[in-house]
């Protein structure tokens, strides 16, 4: 085959990210394009959950999606891949990837409940990925909808380059295209006006096209596709289509949007892929060429019972052929491409190969994790992608078998789970072997419990949340111990002298060696560290891992027989156990940011509430009409079971999320409390 023949392939591929808020309609969406492309007879329902997307018992128990999911149709000659993702904050570790492999997000809108938000925050993150985006208004069918306020909103919500790409018509019974026509009928606003208000929008990023513009009065707006592609690249232009995935009143339209319109992967901003270990790597250009070295990158990862580990993932550069190799990250040992698929909902495809803008999958790779680089070159061992910001989790569950000696079978299924979602995260609680999970929401948490009975097949224990609480020191002080031991032949000896100081908020550790004379000898030194790293980690006065703090080892002695890594790792440890308790040590617990949505009437309860609990209201502003949006920040331990109080206060209409902000040192009698409860302490002998 051809280079140019190959490359003329990558033109025909768009892939497009279907976001936005729960229930706008995005799963609908895409059953409705994959039916109007011909690739399935006719699109399902949410209801009956007969959608492609959909394909969990438990997505279609719920009737929301809560996995990214994977389709792709072939229309007029151009091959589609999209992703279709949960809307519900909770799960926006399955939506924010999807921004890394597509080169459009469509964020969709529902017309019933106006700008959600949802939408605002995965248009921004759209944006700082540098990807084109595309707004869909969904659900024109619904009686009563202001259609045109929405615009208006969001033109000023979004700003002035959100344009109409078409209007509905006709009663919203169909869409009237608004670029390539100049005129035409809608049922509001006007075609000619928003045909010059896009073209004028498009000519501004080229001034060739400008004087033309100016001369001429129009341009064809078939010539304005290098533009148009700029203009999309640059977030010069964001543009609103409107459309009803139950009715199909605008699917085609958005259909040859996406092909006519959306970037194709040479023609989007290239993907942020960094080069090189450490602090500072510097931008590595990929190429969407299939004749370069193979990068793909892993977006999501399922755990298949039947099939293993699956890895999905886009490929920006080289092409991916069946029965070739790749390296993963700095893996030495290729891995052997044996089976390679798309997806479609729950079904595989078969492929022989997979060029850049393609999403594929490989089966049975154990070594495969989210953000892995697949290469097929030793020395692009180093090349990553820009990592995204995903939100931490911090709502917390301690789980354990009820039948002892279970755990390690309960650690795997929970493991398997959270290897496919980034905003999940387990770990081994110090010396009381609990495991405990981390989620984004009480949802999170319940849906990950669901799944959990579901593999594990046994019985589980869970505990109330339990905060992350940290350490940390409020002063400087010293610390020294000596480590001597004499039992018969050999002894131990070692002998550490250090000083801690405290770091700001967020400071994290810092170590310094300052010995002079070598009284520690250099080799000594990582078992100085080690010591204090696991007293560190396991923590001093209330058992939490303790943060913010400079140690720096000044002195020390050693004995050229007797002294052993054992003896400083020793005397690192109850050296830093004793500087803190000098130290002023105090007890930190994570401070949230709290956004809570709820009909107006229940805002004076939350607000009150919200101030009981040591929390403090940073403002109020209109959401859905009828509806407000509280910010405010709170700490974490006060909001256990918020969602029950909040559907008290709002007879169940209330909805929340939270984003862990800060660390802030807890009120005297919590930390006497919690200092109290500890009984893991260690005296220095
Ligand atoms: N009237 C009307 N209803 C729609 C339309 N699109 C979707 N719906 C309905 O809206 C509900 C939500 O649709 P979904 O496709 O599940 O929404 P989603 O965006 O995928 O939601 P999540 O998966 O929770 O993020 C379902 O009951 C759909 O039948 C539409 O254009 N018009
Ligand atoms: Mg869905």
């Amino acid at each position: 085959m051809s280079e140019t023949s190959l490359d003329s392939r990558v033109s025909t591929i768009r892939t497009v990210a279907l976001v936005g808020p729960a229930a706008a309609g995005k799963t609908l969406l895409l059953d409705a394009l994959l039916a109007h492309a011909g690739a399935i007879p006719q699109a399902g329902s949410i209801e009956r959950g007969s959608t492609v997307s959909d394909h969990d018992p438990l997505e279609k128990r719920l009737g929301h999606s809560l996995q990214s999911s994977l389709a792709h149709f072939t229309h007029g000659g151009i091959r589609v891949h999209a992703i279709d993702t949960p809307g519900a904050p909770d799960f926006i570790g399955q939506a924010l990837p999807a921004l890394e492999a597509a080169d459009t997000a469509i964020v969709v809108i529902n017309a019933l409940n106006g700008i959600e938000l949802m939408a605002q925050r995965l248009l921004a993150a759209a944006g700082e990925r540098g990807l084109a985006r595309l707004i869909v208004v969904n659900k024109i069918d619904c009686p009563d909808v202001d259609l045109a306020g929405l615009l208006t909103q969001i033109r000023e919500v979004f700003g002035k380059e959100c344009l109409p790409l078409n209007l509905p018509s006709d009663g919203a019974k169909r869409v009237a295209d608004c670029f390539f026509a100049a005129s035409g009928e809608a049922d509001f606003s006007s075609v000619a006006d928003a045909h010059r208000a896009l073209v004028e929008q498009v000519v501004e990023v080229d001034a060739a096209f400008v004087d033309r513009y100016l001369t001429d009065g129009d341009v064809d707006p078939r010539e304005l596709h290098a533009p148009l592609e700029q203009a999309l690249r640059e977030g010069h232009l964001i543009p609103v289509c409107f459309c009803s995935a139950r009715t199909g009143a605008g699917v085609g339209e958005l259909l040859s949007v996406i092909e006519r319109l959306c970037p194709n992967p040479a023609e989007g901003n290239p993907p942020p892929f960094l080069e090189g270990k450490g602090t500072e790597p510097t931008p590595y250009p990929a190429r969407p060429d299939p004749a370069g070295h193979v990068l793909a990158h892993v977006f999501k990862i399922v755990s298949d019972p039947y099939l293993g580990k699956l890895g999905v993932m886009r490929v920006h550069q080289g092409r991916v052929a069946r029965g070739g190799q790749l390296f993963v990250g700095h893996a030495r040992k290729p891995i052997r491409v044996g089976h390679l698929f798309m997806l479609q909902g729950s079904k595989h495809v078969d492929i022989d190969e997979a060029l850049p803008g393609d999403l594929c999958a490989i089966a049975k790779v154990d070594d495969l994790a989210f953000d892995a680089v697949l290469h097929d070159a030793q020395e692009d061992e180093h090349i990553h992608l820009l990592p995204l910001d995903f939100p931490t989790p911090v709502h917390g569950l301690a789980i354990s078998p009820a039948r002892r000696g279970d755990e390690q079978k309960l650690w795997e299924v929970l493991a398997r789970l959270v290897d496919e979602d980034p905003c999940l995260r387990i770990e081994q609680a110090g010396e009381t072997h609990q495991t405990l999970v981390y989620g984004l929401g009480e949802l999170h948490l319940r849906l990950l419990l669901e799944r959990v009975r579901e593999l594990y097949k046994g019985e589980i224990v869970t505990e109330p949340p339990r905060i992350a609480y940290r350490e940390t020191v409020a002063a400087p002080a010293e610390g020294h111990y000596r480590h001597k031991k004499q039992s018969g032949g050999a002894g131990q000896f070692g002998e550490v002298y250090l000083r801690i100081e405290p770091l700001e908020r967020g400071g994290g550790f810092e170590f310094v060696d300052a010995v002079k004379g070598g009284t520690i000898p250099g080799q000594f030194m990582p078992a100085v560290e080690k010591g204090v790293r696991s007293a560190l980690a396991s923590g001093v006065i209330a058992g939490y891992p303790l943060v913010d703090l400079r140690v720096i080892v000044y002195d020390g002695k050693h004995h050229s027989v007797d002294s052993k890594e054992i003896a400083f790792v020793t005397a690192g440890r109850r050296a830093l156990i004793e500087a803190v308790r000098a130290a002023r040590p105090l007890v930190l617990e994570p401070i949230v940011q709290v956004e809570i949505t709820a009909p107006e009437h229940g805002i004076g309860d939350i607000t009150g509430d919200l101030a009981a609990r040591r929390g403090q209201v940073n403002g109020t502003r209109a959401a859905v009409p009828g509806s407000l949006v509280v910010q405010g920040l709170a700490p974490l331990a006060e909001l256990a079971s918020y969602q029950s109080r909040l559907n008290a206060m709002t007879a169940g209409e209330g909805r929340y999320t939270l984003l862990l902000s800060h660390y802030e040192a807890v009120p005297p009698n919590t930390q006497t409390a919690l200092v109290g409860a500890y009984k893991g302490g260690e005296d220095p002998d």
